[in-house]
């Protein structure tokens, strides 16, 4: 094992003072966590920072835990408070992927280790954080794409019109959902995204943006496709009030997998969500506790998901945890 800083001061403590008891006590010091979350966008970043926040309490870790509002600067400022906190570990979910190098240098050089929870960055150096914890959205966009692929199948000939809600420009999850579909549906060149517009992952952005859509290609649509539940479910509500019926005349596609989404699916009115977990809480504190002792851990750990088309809503409702 790695000498880190704890571990020394425990072996100091235990030399200088001849008690077991003294440095094991100090060995219990809890690990002391910086967390910056995104913002409280959506029903899976209130499920995250839940999770984050149980999870830590479960495993005795002292959280400083803060809210970025959706703004990049904020988690800058976050980060270098932790920094000046001289917390244990530092982890965060980034707003977007570009940017970061210069403050994670900075976390670097004072030797705090950062993990990357949920989105990614796009840092040419990836030595500046340990690992990154999270989904595969580019896969989570194929399989969005697989399930229209069939469902086309049974679908009149003619073109396909998809409308698509992105969620936040430039993160993660928005640039690799839209990837990941894309390059699935290209397989039938009946499917045509006629318009792609950001929703910024919330329900009232969501509706707006569909509105907007709807009003001027209105009969056109056959599909929407949205990054994530949210801005389906808010979506739901402009179509009904444009006179429509969502996951009939439009069909209605998203990703998550929240309660909201199985309630709409429940109700007719989604068609499938594709599942991303947001209960990263567990596993981060079982890898920040791993940094901390000096262990190695993998670069890359990925959740596992599935895909829940409306046929089985009803069943898997009770199951639903976020
Ligand atoms: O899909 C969306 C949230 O980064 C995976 O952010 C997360 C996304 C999630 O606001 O609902």
């Amino acid at each position: 094992m790695k000498m880190t800083r704890r571990t020394v001061l425990g072996a100091a403590l235990c030399l200088g003072l001849g008690f077991g008891v003294a440095a094991s006590a100090y060995a219990e010091k809890p690990l002391v966590l910086g967390f910056s979350q995104v913002g409280a966008e959506s029903e899976w970043r209130t499920a995250n920072t839940a999770s984050i926040k149980d999870a830590a309490k479960q495993a005795g870790v002292t959280l400083k835990f803060a809210d970025a509002q959706q703004k990049q600067e904020n988690q800058v400022k976050a980060i270098r408070s932790f920094i000046a906190q001289k917390v244990d570990v530092i982890a965060f979910s980034p707003v977007v992927e570009s940017g970061w190098d210069t403050v994670l240098r900075e976390a670097k050089a004072a030797k705090i280790p950062v993990i990357l929870t949920d989105r990614a960055v796009d840092a040419s150096d990836k030595s500046l954080y340990v690992t990154f914890i999270g989904s595969d959205f580019v896969e989570e966009g194929r399989r969005a794409g697989r399930w229209l692929l069939e469902r086309a199948k049974t679908m009149p000939a003619g073109d396909i019109n998809i409308v698509e809600l992105q969620g936040t420009v430039g993160s993660a999850p928005a640039i690799d959902r839209k990837a990941g579909f894309a390059e699935t549906i290209a397989a039938n060149p009946k499917l045509k995204i006629i318009r792609s517009q950001t929703g910024d992952f919330t329900r009232a952005k969501g509706k707006e943006v569909m509105e907007a859509f709807l009003k001027t290609d209105g009969k056109k649509i056959n599909v929407l496709y949205a990054h994530n539940d949210d801005m389906a479910i808010g979506a739901i509500q402009a179509i009904e009030e444009a006179g429509l019926k969502p996951g009939k005349d439009i069909l209605v596609i998203s990703v998550d997998g929240v309660k909201g989404a199985f309630e709409a699916m429940m109700a007719g009115k989604l068609n499938v969500t594709v599942e991303c977990s947001p209960l990263l809480g567990p596993q981060l504190m079982k890898v920040a506790k791993q940094v901390l002792a000096g262990e190695t851990v993998p670069k890359r750990i990925t959740t596992e998901e599935s895909v829940f088309p409306a046929e089985v809503a009803a069943k898997e409702f009770p199951n639903r945890k976020y």
